[in-house]
């Protein structure tokens, strides 16, 4: 197991490489270049300063998260092609400057939803919330401008603000749009880029939709383990490979985490692990919490165990945490409590190594 730690860039982050490595056990961080529109090609010389900007903090950069796929490839419209030639020369870009991993996902229009960014809990700390009562009494434009004030003034990755602008078009355009459609243009787009990934030595991971259900109608497919499977099987290459996201996949509890790592692992298709821990309160309905299994409704022992019983050794990340102690930070993306969370990981991860070859 690898830990890594996301980072959105000087300019983006309110937290800095140095706090980075002086977290016990971290060794790189997830990189992104937030500054670059969707569907063009992000430059050699931008992610070769990025490199060595995280290389001189004495961290690896490895991994990237996310590099978006314009919604014509999505949509499968003729234009897709030029798009899919930008993505494999961004990938060529990123392959020469050491990246292993890159994360992407095939969520139409809208990335990750939530309803609040900013849901109080009892001890003080800030956490972000989903009801899907929400989605179902308001509309997406509704949800645009909670996300935007609850965003307070960050830049949240994957809410692309002059995309969303054109709204009613691009809801026109996915009106017919269903999800063996929406299949078909992932299978065309992996088609073309796996290949690629092959000669370049790049991991693809997709990140699982966020939450794994249809929100406004709009269709998804990354929501569960038959779903997946196809996904991997239809281009059947080790560098067609997933992001396993506890947060994501765990809200339905219908998934079963614990086999769907133990399935995936074993076939070694996990590039890349988020390790979050969620409430569930209600049907569709959940707010994240702390990394402790006591905190949520996930046995985040039994998730470490399972990883480490498939000889997990890939890269792992804590994903979003509470905002705690005053700071002021992109939702989930605080320093302080995926800190927190990442020597709790690391030491399951210890207690764990340790007894199982106690054990032998
Ligand atoms: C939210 C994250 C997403 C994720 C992308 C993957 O915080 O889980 O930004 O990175 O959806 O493409």
């Amino acid at each position: 197991m690898h830990v890594v730690f996301r980072w959105y860039g000087d300019e983006f982050d309110t937290i800095t490489l140095e706090q980075i490595r002086q977290i016990p056990g971290v060794e790189g961080v997830v990189g992104t270049l937030l500054d670059i529109e969707v569907g063009k090609v992000w430059p050699y010389e931008k992610v070769i300063k990025l490199e060595k900007r995280v290389q001189q903090a004495g961290l690896k950069l490895e991994v990237i998260e996310s590099v978006n796929v314009h919604e014509d490839i999505k949509l499968g419209l003729p234009t897709r092609d030029e798009y899919i030639e930008n993505y494999n020369q961004t990938l060529i870009n990123l392959a020469r400057i050491g990246i292993k991993v890159v994360v992407y996902n095939f969520m139409p229009l809208f990335d990750w939803v939530r309803t609040n960014l900013r849901k109080r809990l009892d001890d003080g700390s800030q956490v972000m919330e989903y009801e899907h009562r929400f989605i179902e009494g308001r509309g997406p434009k509704e949800l645009i401008k909670e996300v935007k004030s609850g965003s307070q003034g960050f830049t949240l990755a994957g809410w692309d603000w002059s995309r969303l602008e054109k709204l009613s078009e691009l809801l026109e355009l996915y009106k017919d749009l269903d999800e063996e459609k929406l299949f078909e243009n992932l299978v065309y787009f992996l088609r073309n880029v796996i290949p690629v990934c092959e000669k370049i030595g790049i991991k693809l991971a997709i990140h699982p939709d966020d939450p794994p259900w249809s929100v406004f109608g709009l269709p998804r497919i990354v929501t569960c383990k038959e779903k997946i499977e196809r996904i991997l099987n239809a281009v059947d290459s080790p560098c067609n490979g997933l992001t396993f996201c506890t947060g994501s996949l765990g809200v339905n509890p219908k998934n079963n985490l614990l086999q769907m790592i133990k399935y995936f692992g074993q076939i070694g298709r996990i590039h890349f692990v988020h390790l979050r821990n969620v409430k569930i309160t209600a049907e569709k309905t959940f707010y994240e919490t702390a990394h402790p299994s006591f905190c949520g409704s996930y046995d985040m022992f039994e998730i470490v165990k399972a990883l480490h019983d498939v000889n997990f050794n890939g890269y792992v990340r804590p994903d979003h945490g509470r905002t705690i102690w005053n700071e002021k930070s992109i939702p989930g993306y605080g320093l302080y409590d995926r800190a927190l969370g990442t020597t709790y990981i690391i030491g399951l991860w210890e207690a764990i190594d340790k007894m199982s070859a106690r054990l032998i």
